[in-house]
């Protein structure tokens, strides 16, 4: 809570140029949502991004391409604060703190970490295995009351409430205790490809993941091209057709017509006609994403000044709680 006010808080990674379906689904779109209610922070974790190797070019374009896609999904960027994280140094001087109230018995149950690790065992870097101390830090800062994510972050959250209430039983009521928020659909896209393993933007295979801003041919022959299964029925089974079961989910969340009617509707038909029609009403759906998107490439000074007054008005509020963290613990003041 901030001044009386319920906040939101999240972010993603600028790991890649654009975001996929996932992140959309499982988290921007209902972000979107929430923030017409809520106090709203949505950071472009950059800082996150470099526990894997990044080339310096590429995610300065990248992390502005996402904070342009926030935005181009409908989140105002003068109601709700849309900010680098690397802006705000805070976040990072919060996370060293928090390093030394988190256990490495904590961390080591991370299942990002035994993935990630997995991928890139050439690069196993310190940050990579305390990288959800930082995410603790991203939202204790704000005081966040929620946490709008998808499944595959529902460890972090609860691993942030964890060292939240650990540091307020040692000095009192600190942080704000946060909450996960799932959308009732869509929390859990699967890939294209291999649909028992989620959709990620840093998939190797470019048809694994629909890219928000892939044209309407690429996203239909992407969906033409999706796998799926030999029993020729369509019906929503995630556990034995998690092929047709995750095209079902994203059909209703860009539809609107439930799985029931949906089922009904493309009963008999065969898998071509019914991957096509996804294709194409995720195409239409993008679509004034993508072009307000186009839009706000074009205007440079416009995101400039956004990144330059949400930069400040994010550091006001998180320097507020780092001050009340620093002097609990007993650093010296600062003397002016
Ligand atoms: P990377 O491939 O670099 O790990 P990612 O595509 O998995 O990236 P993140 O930046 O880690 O995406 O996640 C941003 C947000 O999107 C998080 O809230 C995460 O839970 C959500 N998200 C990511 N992938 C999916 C998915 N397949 N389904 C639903 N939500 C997702
Ligand atoms: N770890 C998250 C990104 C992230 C985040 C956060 C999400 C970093 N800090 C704070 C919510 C709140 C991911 O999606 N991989």
């Amino acid at each position: 809570m901030i001044d009386g006010k319920t906040v939101l808080f999240s972010g993603m990674q600028a790991t890649g140029s654009v975001l996929q379906l996932g992140n959309y689904l499982g988290a921007l779109k209902n972000w979107v949502t929430l923030s017409k209610e809520y106090e709203s922070f949505f950071s472009v974790v950059d800082l996150h991004s470099i526990t894997i190797r990044q080339e310096a070019a590429a995610l300065r374009s990248g992390a502005r391409n996402i904070l342009m896609l926030y935005i181009a999904a409908g989140l105002d960027p003068e109601k709700a604060c849309i900010y680098y994280q690397s802006h705000v140094p805070a976040h990072s001087e919060l996370a060293w703190i928090l390093n030394c109230f988190t256990y490495m018995g904590e961390l080591n149950r991370m299942t990002q970490f035994k993935d990630k690790s997995a991928k890139h065992e050439a690069n196993l870097n310190a940050g990579l295995y305390t990288y959800p101390i930082l995410q603790a830090a991203d939202i204790l800062l704000y005081q966040a009351d929620l946490v709008p994510i998808g499944k595959d972050q529902k460890q972090h959250i609860e691993l942030c409430r964890d060292i939240a209430q650990r540091f307020n039983a040692i000095y009192g009521d600190v942080f704000t205790v946060p909450e996960a928020y799932f959308g009732k659909a869509g929390a859990k896209i699967q890939s294209l490809q291999e649909p028992e393993k989620k959709m990620s933007k840093s998939d190797e295979n470019i048809n694994a993941s629909i890219f928000l801003m892939d044209d309407r041919d690429t996203i239909i022959r992407k969906f033409k091209k999706a796998v799926t299964d030999n029993f020729a029925e369509i019906k929503y089974d995630p556990e034995n057709q998690p092929g047709i079961s995750n095209l079902l989910d994203i059909y209703t969340l860009f539809s609107g017509k439930s799985i029931e009617e949906t089922v009904a509707h493309f009963q008999g038909g065969g898998y071509g006609d019914f991957k096509l029609a996804v294709g194409e009403a995720v195409a239409d759906g993008l679509k004034p994403l993508q072009e307000r998107y186009n839009e706000l490439k074009a205007d440079k000074e416009y995101i400039d000044k956004i990144i330059k007054n949400n930069a400040e008005k994010a550091s006001y509020v998180a320097n507020k709680t780092l001050r009340k963290v620093k002097k609990k613990i007993g650093f010296p003041e600062l003397i002016r």
